[in-house]
């Protein structure tokens, strides 16, 4: 019912087709169309049959294909337009969504750094969790910085633009699936820490224009609009913060907040003074819930005579630069994954399943105090060690095996990424130990170039240049061949509330950037893949690996292993 992942554009080892639809349970159920519950079908336009044991059901998918909106027919991942009626539905009782499209939420390692924003918005759609949540009071999925910390961000990129700045959080409308939680647009959470649906954020650069008649405390430069509060809703979703609350300013941290429905009236009245507006524009095919495609629409429309211009250089930029509290809340995300990965050392053992040991991760991350993992956990083993994005977590673990765990919680709203890869044996064939000693001394030369100034990608000397180089300098496969055809992704992306944090990755790196470096070599033929990664902190003076605590030699990883054997195997 949800798709996990789409391909990997530069992998040799099975050139997937682009696009995959998600389908709803009842599709997977009729037409036997995926494993467990989860309906995969390749596009019909692909050429490629959808696997379908039921020629209605079939049929019936076509036919809403087709009717879908031109983009999304194009090579979206998911169909927003039946989400609308599975929520009225579900209002009386009813679930007529058999054939549904569901929007893509799953939080895929695959997304680029410009789509990353997307279909991260949860909601929350199992009645229990809704109880438990009205029990025990506004459920805080991340943890706010002081207000402080999101005044300053604001103030900085008021000062960047010669406009007004508006930004969306998610409405709660972004993924209609069961298991959904609302969690908030990143950009948006990353200038307000606010952290629930609905609300809008405006700047203005020169206060004076937005005298809005005579509004108490007028002039303003930002305003946080919110939805008024809705008490038969509250009933399900628990209490909310409303415009008119008292202590509401306290709560936010701006000193005015306004209904939301007033938004489109201070706009008009800014126009008066600006041309130029900014927002979060969408990229060219924006993938999962058009979050940004429709909330730009609304904007062109409010504003139909202004220039809408993009503020995500601005604003990424500003991201990818970490604040002292950023970093804490890092440390603990990357700590919590970090216990995660010795737990997983310690539990290996052949026989296990992949998901085994996905599952005892997960529940260390939870409670270390992560509100979900930072992506699909990666845990495969045999062949699966080589495909990057593995997410099937179904394959058993076979003596002999190595087994890669790209494994991360998520911490405050802020994403650890970690992959060791071990032994299923607890012992490195020779072939393994020869691979895995390349790749960690690829890693070993990109870090020791990690300082300020440093590239991660482009000419000599960027990261992605000397873990190629190396690979290509060390070992041989089957053919004689260098294994740089093995390497068929990049050393690093920078990490935050996202896991593939945005902005360019090209910037050289500054002081206070935490990015990633994961070398890999994989090579099918040999079921034999292998990626070290850790997450570094860009310091003065050059680098702090904040994943330290976490050995990454063969030899310390079988002992860690060799030393849990002497006892019995952990129990959940
Ligand atoms: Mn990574």
């Amino acid at each position: 019912m949800r798709q996990i992942g789409a391909c990997w554009p530069g992998n040799p080892v099975e050139p997937l087709p682009r696009i995959y639809y998600v389908l709803g349970p009842n599709f997977a159920k009729a037409t036997d169309g995926g494993v467990a519950g989860r309906g995969f079908l390749r596009r019909p336009e692909n050429g490629l049959a959808p696997p379908a044991t039921s020629a209605a059901k079939a049929a019936h998918f076509r036919s809403r294909m087709a009717r879908l909106p031109f983009g999304w027919a194009q090579g979206k991942r998911a169909c927003p337009d039946a989400r609308g009626e599975q929520r009225n539905d579900k209002r009386n009782g009813l679930r007529v969504f058999a054939e549904g499209y569901f929007p893509v939420s799953w939080r895929a390692k695959n997304m680029t750094s410009r789509n990353s924003r997307m279909g991260r918005s949860r909601r929350v759609g199992i009645a229990l969790l809704v109880a438990l949540a009205c029990v025990a009071g506004i459920a805080q999925a991340r943890f706010r910085q002081p207000s402080e910390e999101y005044q300053a961000r604001r103030a900085k990129l008021r000062a960047a633009v010669d406009g007004p700045v508006v930004i969306f959080g998610y409405t709660g409308h972004e993924d209609a699936s069961e298991v959904a939680l609302f969690f908030q647009e990143p950009h948006f959470y990353y200038l307000t820490g606010h952290d629930e649906p609905g609300a809008a954020l405006l700047l203005v650069p020169d206060p004076s224009a937005l005298n809005l008649g005579g509004r108490p405390g007028s002039p303003f430069n930002e305003i946080l609009y919110l939805q008024p509060r809705d008490p038969k809703e509250e009933v399900w979703e628990g209490p909310k913060i409303g415009p008119d609350d008292p202590g509401v300013e306290e709560k936010t941290g701006f000193a005015h907040v306004e209904p939301f429905a007033k938004l489109k009236s201070d706009l008009a009245e800014l126009t008066k003074t600006y041309k130029n507006f900014y927002t979060l524009l969408p990229p060219k095919e924006e993938e999962g819930y058009p979050h940004l495609t429709n909330w730009s629409n609304w904007l062109h429309d409010a504003l139909p005579q202004s220039n809408v211009k993009e503020i995500a250089l601005a604003l990424d930029a500003m991201r990818q630069v970490k604040s002292a509290g950023e970093l804490v809340l890092m440390q603990k995300a990357i700590d919590a994954s970090i216990d995660a990965h010795f737990d997983a050392m310690k539990t290996m053992r052949p026989g296990l399943f992949e998901y085994q040991i996905a599952a005892r991760m997960k529940q260390i991350h939870e409670w270390a105090g992560c509100a979900r993992e930072a992506y699909a956990p990666i845990v495969g083993t045999g062949f699966d060690s080589t495909v990057l994005h593995y997410s099937a977590l179904d394959g058993e673990i076979k003596d002999g095996d190595v087994v890669v765990i790209d494994v991360g919680g998520e911490y405050g709203g802020y994403a650890a990424d970690i992959t060791r890869t071990l032994p299923a044996s607890g012992k490195f064939t020779p072939r393994q130990r020869e691979i895995y000693d390349i790749v960690l001394g690829a890693q070993n030369a990109a870090l020791a170039a990690v300082k300020p100034g440093a590239l991660l990608y482009g000419p000599k000397g960027s990261l992605q240049q000397i873990v190629t180089d190396y690979i290509n300098a060390h070992g041989k496969d089957k053919e004689g061949r260098p294994l740089g055809r093995y390497y068929p992704h990049g050393v690093s992306h920078h990490l935050g509330l996202d896991v593939h944090d945005p902005g360019d990755r090209t910037r050289p790196l500054e002081p206070g950037m935490v990015v990633t470096v994961e070398p890999g070599i994989y090579i099918p033929e040999e079921n034999l893949g292998v990626r070290i990664e850790d997450d570094v902190l860009v310091t003065k003076d050059g680098y702090q690996i904040l994943t330290a605590r976490l050995p990454r030699t063969a030899d310390e990883i079988e002992k860690i292993m060799a030393a849990a054997r002497t006892r019995p195997s952990p129990q959940p």
